[in-house]
């Protein structure tokens, strides 16, 4: 048995499983990633504090990494995976905040493009926020972002991107909407670790969030910019 298979997790102090959480991610230990997970909830860590301390500054270091020409695909998309295992427990208790429903968004990762951890937590933090969320999931031609707005007809659409080979393609679906006299009609959301304020300005988005919080805020406030400006229009 290795050293590894004879770790306790729950003997450890928060900081120190917290830190092992990291290395766990690093490795792709989905199992004891969930563990631990489970074991801060008990402690009665919050979901939002598990999810930012443990998961996603563990996949910060990952990212480090494989920038570095450390880590390659394969062993990034097992972390991946179990961040996603890790993430699959904290998403119901993310969204049983009761909030009153707030709006709806349809969300997906932009053509050419597969990253979608940071999508599916803003979805996570917006439906938690009381957003309907329509996750259309990776690699989206314009022709989904159109059909998706089509069929649900959304307050916010949101696109995330990962690649700067990639981002320029929001431009793409923004200019699609502008062609067919749909643009107005919908707050556009643009979000992605390359992306700045600037970017989102230059595509022609209303919004770049930064992170999953921020982009729970603004979302709120754009909403309410909205109902306000037509409450305006109407009243
Ligand atoms: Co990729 N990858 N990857 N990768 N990957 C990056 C993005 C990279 C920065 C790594 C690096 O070099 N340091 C680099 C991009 C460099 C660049 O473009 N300049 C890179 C590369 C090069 C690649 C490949 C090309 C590698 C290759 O094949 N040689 C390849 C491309 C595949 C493709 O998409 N076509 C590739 C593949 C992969 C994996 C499949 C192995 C895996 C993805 C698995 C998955 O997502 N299911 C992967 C991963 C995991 C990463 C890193 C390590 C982590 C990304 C992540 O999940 N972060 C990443 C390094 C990094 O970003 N530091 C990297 C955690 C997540 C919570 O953060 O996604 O930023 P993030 O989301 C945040 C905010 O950005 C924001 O809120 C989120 C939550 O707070 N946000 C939004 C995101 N989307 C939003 C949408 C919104 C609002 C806010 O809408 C309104």
């Amino acid at each position: 048995m290795s050293e590894e298979d004879d770790l306790d997790l729950a003997s450890l102090s928060d900081e120190e499983l917290v830190e092992q959480m990291h290395d766990d991610l690093y490795d792709g230990l989905k199992d004891e990633i969930c563990e631990g997970v489970n074991i801060l909830l008990e402690r009665g860590w919050t979901p939002y504090k598990v999810l930012t301390d443990a998961l996603v500054e563990g996949m910060r270091i990952v990212g480090v990494d494989f920038r570095d020409g450390i880590l390659f695909v394969p062993e990034v998309l097992m972390s991946a995976n179990a961040m996603k295992a890790g993430m699959g427990i904290l998403r119901p208790l993310l969204a049983e905040t009761g909030a009153p429903k707030m709006g709806k968004m349809v969300i997906g990762t932009v053509k050419g493009d597969i990253h979608d951890i940071g999508k599916n937590l803003v979805s996570m933090m917006m439906e938690g926020a009381g957003f309907e969320v329509i996750d259309i999931g990776i690699n989206n031609p314009v022709e989904n972002y159109l059909a998706a707005l089509e069929e649900h007809k959304p307050d916010i659409l949101g696109m995330s991107a990962l690649l700067t080979t990639t981002m320029p393609y929001m431009k793409v679906v923004i200019d699609a909407m502008v062609e067919k006299g749909i643009r107005d009609d919908y707050i556009v959301m643009v979000g992605g670790a390359p992306l700045n304020e600037e970017f989102g300005q230059a595509v022609g988005a209303d919004a770049y969030g930064r992170d999953a919080a921020v982009t729970v805020e603004m979302a709120k406030d754009l909403i309410a910019r909205k109902h306000n400006q037509l409450a305006a229009r109407t009243g």
